[in-house]
C-alpha cells in the first residue's frame, strides 16, 4: 500500500469530501508499515475495500413544524463495514451534517468498535436537522418522519443506531416508538441509548464520559502522575461533557471550562454537582447556549463570548463537542499555558496540525476513537442485555465498561510503543483497531 497513491485516487473519486479524506489519511498513514508486512492484505485489497462504505442510504425527511409549515431535511445512514458484527454507530442531527461528515464518522466507527472487542460493525447516520429552538412536539414529528424511511434498514442483527450530537435519550425514545409501530415488532436491539425500564442500560448515558475519564486516568498514571487536583478543560456542555465532568470530579480532578457555540464558561474553582446537573437542563432547553450556566451561577462561572475552552489554563484538555474543534493555534496556546495531556472525546476533535504540534513537543495525545469508545461499548452491553432479557446493575455495567477501557488503553500502548519507549496513542489505536477488522475480512473471503 502506498498512502499517497490511494489518497490521490480517493480525492478524485470523492472531491471536496474533506472530513472523510482527513479521517482516511490519518488511519492509512499510521497503519502503512504494519499493512505492508502482510502481502496477503495487499492481494485481497483490504484497504481499498475498507475505505468505501458497504452502502449509503440517503432520503428526504418531510415534516410539519408548529406553525404548520412544511419542512424538508435530508437523512442518511452510512453502513460502512460489517466484518465484525451488525452495523453500529450513532445518529447526528445537526445543520452541518452531510455525506462526507457521516462517512468520516462511519469510517472512524469501524476502528473504534473494533477496539471494544465486541461484535460490532461500523456505521453512522443522521440528518441536517437543527434541533436548536425546536419544541418537543417538533422533535417528535421529525424523529417519526426520519424513521418512516430508516426503519427497513435497521434491526438488532442488521444495524443498530444510537445517539450522537443532537440525539439523546428523548430522541431515541421517539425514534424507537416509530420503529416499533412500523416494524410491528418490539425488537429493542434495533436502537441503543433507550431509557432504563424499556430496554435501556444503566450507565449508557454516562458511558462515553466515564469511559473517557477511565482512559485519561490510565494515561496520567502511565506518566507516573495522578488525577487528583488536575485542571481539566472540556468543550461543549452536552451528554459527553456531562458524563466526563461527573467522573472527573469523582476522580478528584477539577473541571475548569465548558463551552458552547456562543462562547466559554470558565469555572475557576472547579465545576460543582449543581452545575453538572444544570448541564442536563441546558441541553434539554434546546437553547444551545453555555452562557446560561453563568446566568444561573454568576459567582462561579465566568462567560466569555466567542472564546473557546482552549484559552483557559489547564493540565488536561479534552475536546468533547465536534470534529476539528481544536486548531494548531489552540494547541500552541494550550501548551503555552502548560497543558500536560490531551485526550479527544469528540470524534476527530483536533485538526491534524494540532495533533502534530502536541506530538512534536512530546505531549501525550490520545485519539477520540480510543478515548470515547466507552459509549458504543456500553451500547454493545445494552444489546447483550436486550438479547438475554436481563438488566445488569449499574455496578455491573460500570465494571464491564471500566475493563473494556483498560483493555483499549493496554492495546494502544502495545501497538503504539515507539523506539525510545514513547507511546503514539494514535498509531496504537489505529493498528489495534485495523488488525481485528482485517483478519475478519480475510477470513470472510472476497465479498
Ligand atoms: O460516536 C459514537 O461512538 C457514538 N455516537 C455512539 C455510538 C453507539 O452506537 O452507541
Amino acid at each position: 500500500m502506498k498512502v499517497q497513491s490511494i489518497m490521490s485516487g480517493l480525492k478524485k473519486k470523492h472531491p471536496g469530501e474533506k472530513e472523510y479524506l482527513q479521517a482516511v489519511q490519518e488511519v492509512l498513514e499510521t497503519i502503512e508499515d504494519v499493512y505492508n508486512q502482510h502481502p496477503e492484505f495487499e492481494q485481497a485489497k483490504i484497504v481499498e475495500r475498507l475505505v468505501e462504505p458497504d452502502r449509503i442510504f440517503k432520503f428526504r425527511v418531510t415534516w410539519v413544524d408548529d406553525k404548520k409549515r412544511v419542512q424538508n431535511n435530508i437523512g442518511y445512514r452510512v453502513q460502512f463495514n460489517s466484518a465484525l458484527g451488525p452495523y453500529k454507530g450513532g445518529l447526528r442531527f445537526h445543520p452541518a451534517v452531510n455525506e462526507s461528515m457521516l462517512k468520516f464518522l462511519g469510517f472512524e466507527q469501524i476502528f473504534k468498535n473494533s477496539l471494544t472487542n465486541l461484535p460490532l460493525g461500523g456505521a453512522k447516520g443522521g440528518a441536517d436537522f437543527d434541533p436548536t429552538g425546536k419544541s418537543d412536539a417538533e422533535i417528535m414529528r421529525f424523529c417519526q418522519a426520519f424513521m418512516y424511511e430508516l426503519w427497513r434498514n435497521i434491526g438488532a442483527d442488521l444495524d443498530s443506531p444510537a445517539g450522537d450530537v443532537g440525539v439523546g435519550g428523548r430522541e431515541i425514545g421517539y425514534l424507537y416508538g416509530a420503529y416499533k409501530k412500523l416494524a410491528r415488532e418490539h425488537s429493542t436491539g434495533a436502537l441503543t441509548g433507550k431509557s432504563y425500564g424499556w430496554g435501556g442500560s444503566l450507565i449508557r448515558p454516562e458511558a462515553t464520559g466515564f469511559g473517557a475519564m477511565y482512559y485519561v486516568e490510565r494515561m496520567v498514571k502511565q506518566n507516573k502522575d495522578k488525577m487528583e487536583g488536575k485542571k481539566i478543560a472540556l468543550s461543549g456542555f452536552g451528554n459527553v461533557a456531562w458524563g466526563a465532568a461527573t467522573k472527573a470530579v469523582e476522580l478528584g480532578a477539577k473541571v475548569v471550562a465548558i463551552s458552547g457555540p456562543d462562547g466559554v464558561c470558565e469555572i475557576k474553582n472547579g465545576i460543582t454537582k449543581e452545575m453538572i446537573d444544570y448541564m442536563l437542563e441546558m441541553r434539554a432547553s434546546n437553547r444551545n447556549k453555555v452562557e446560561d450556566m453563568a446566568v444561573k451561577f454568576p459567582k462561579d462561572a465566568k462567560f466569555t463570548a466567542k472564546a473557546k475552552s482552549w484559552s483557559v489554563k489547564c493540565d488536561i484538555a479534552c475536546p468533547s463537542a465536534f470534529q476539528n474543534e481544536m486548531s494548531e493555534e489552540d494547541a500552541n496556546m494550550l501548551m503555552k499555558n502548560g497543558v500536560k495531556y490531551v485526550a479527544e472525546i469528540s470524534n476527530m476533535g483536533c485538526q491534524p496540525g494540532a495533533i502534530a504540534a502536541f506530538q512534536a513537543k512530546g505531549i501525550p495525545f490520545a485519539p477520540g476513537k480510543a478515548v470515547n469508545a466507552g459509549g458504543v461499548a456500553t451500547s454493545g452491553l445494552e444489546i447483550c442485555q436486550n438479547a438475554g432479557h436481563i438488566n445488569w446493575t449499574a455496578e455491573e455495567v460500570d465494571a464491564k465498561l471500566h475493563k473494556i477501557m483498560n483493555d483499549i488503553f493496554d492495546m494502544c500502548v502495545e501497538y503504539g510503543k515507539e523506539k525510545g519507549g514513547k507511546i503514539n496513542y494514535v498509531k496504537g489505536a489505529n493498528i489495534a483497531g485495523f488488525m481485528r477488522v482485517a483478519k475478519a475480512m480475510m477470513a470472510q473471503g472476497i465479498i
